[in-house]
């Protein structure tokens, strides 16, 4: 089916950076396993307690900036070197996707190496950068705030609906290494199956999604995604 599509979407959640040593949100050793996410990933957890919510994502920037992408990252770079048309949407704030070499990602969620102002709304691109523990506006002094979405927020303008579009337009949608529960991204996949479209699901559990979805692999994104790339008919050789 992926030798044959002309032009695939994916989505990935963060099951896909497991293997370069980033938690999880949910199940045993998640993010959330003995926090509530409600007090850490919403507005009013931030208007609360800005500073127990800049300790969470100091952490989180610290954790993320040490790792390296992984064989899955880097397996969707060169699927998409193979197609016609290829679109990335991701869940995952840490950036790994774009460090693999993923261009034109379309980050659902945000990241986590932007900073929004409270104040005056510009966004600050703060990588590399150490943080600290209650950051504030180098322009009006107003308090920033990660560039992440939070429960009951908006999408990032623009980015859901060029993913909407894509879910439709492409033969294929894959879906890593997500839970599927938390929507709107969830709801992609019935875009998707709306649309006539084959959906591959590549995922460790089962979620509430593998009953709606064409095909199953069942495993580690680090190991299916090269494997799947290994079956592909191999490039073309480059004229000498
Ligand atoms: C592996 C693996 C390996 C592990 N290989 N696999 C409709 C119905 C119900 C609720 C809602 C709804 N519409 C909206 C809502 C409310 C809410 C929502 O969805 N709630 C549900 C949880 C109940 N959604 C929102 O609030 C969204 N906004 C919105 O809808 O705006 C409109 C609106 C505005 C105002 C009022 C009402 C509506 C925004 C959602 C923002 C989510 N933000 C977070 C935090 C980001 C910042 C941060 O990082 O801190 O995004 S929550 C968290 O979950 C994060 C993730 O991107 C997201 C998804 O998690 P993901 O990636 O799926 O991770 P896990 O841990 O859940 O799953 C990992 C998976 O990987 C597992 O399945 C493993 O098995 C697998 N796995 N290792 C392969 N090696
Ligand atoms: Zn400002």
């Amino acid at each position: 089916m992926l030798a044959q599509a002309g032009e695939i979407a994916v989505l990935t959640g963060a099951g896909i950076s497991a293997e370069s040593g980033i938690p999880t949100f949910r199940g045993l050793g998640g993010l959330w396993n003995g926090r509530a996410p409600l007090s850490l990933a919403t507005p009013e957890a931030f208007a609360h307690d800005p500073q127990l919510v800049w300790e969470f994502y100091n952490w989180r920037r610290e954790l993320v900036a040490q790792a390296e992408p992984n064989a899955g990252h880097r397996a969707l770079v060169a699927l998409a070197g193979r197609v016609d048309r290829f679109t990335l949407i991701t869940q995952n704030v840490d950036r790994l996707h774009q460090r693999a070499g993923s261009g034109d990602v379309l980050e659902l969620h945000g990241n986590l190496f932007e900073v929004r102002c409270t104040g005056c709304h510009r966004t600050f691109d703060q990588t590399g950068i150490t943080l600290p523990a209650l950051p504030h506006c180098e322009a009006c002094g107003h308090l920033v705030r990660p560039g992440v979405v939070w429960f009951g927020e908006t999408l990032p303008p623009g980015i859901w609906e060029s993913a909407e579009a894509a879910v439709r337009r492409a033969g294929i949608l894959l879906v890593i290494g997500t839970s599927a529960v938390v929507f709107p991204a969830a709801g992609l996949v019935a875009i998707a199956r709306g649309a006539g479209r084959t959906v591959i699901e590549i995922n460790l559990e089962a979620t509430p999604i593998s009953d709606e979805v064409d095909l199953v692999l069942r495993g580690q994104a680090a190991e299916i995604l090269p494997e799947l790339l290994n079956r592909l008919s191999p490039p073309p050789l480059a004229a000498t």
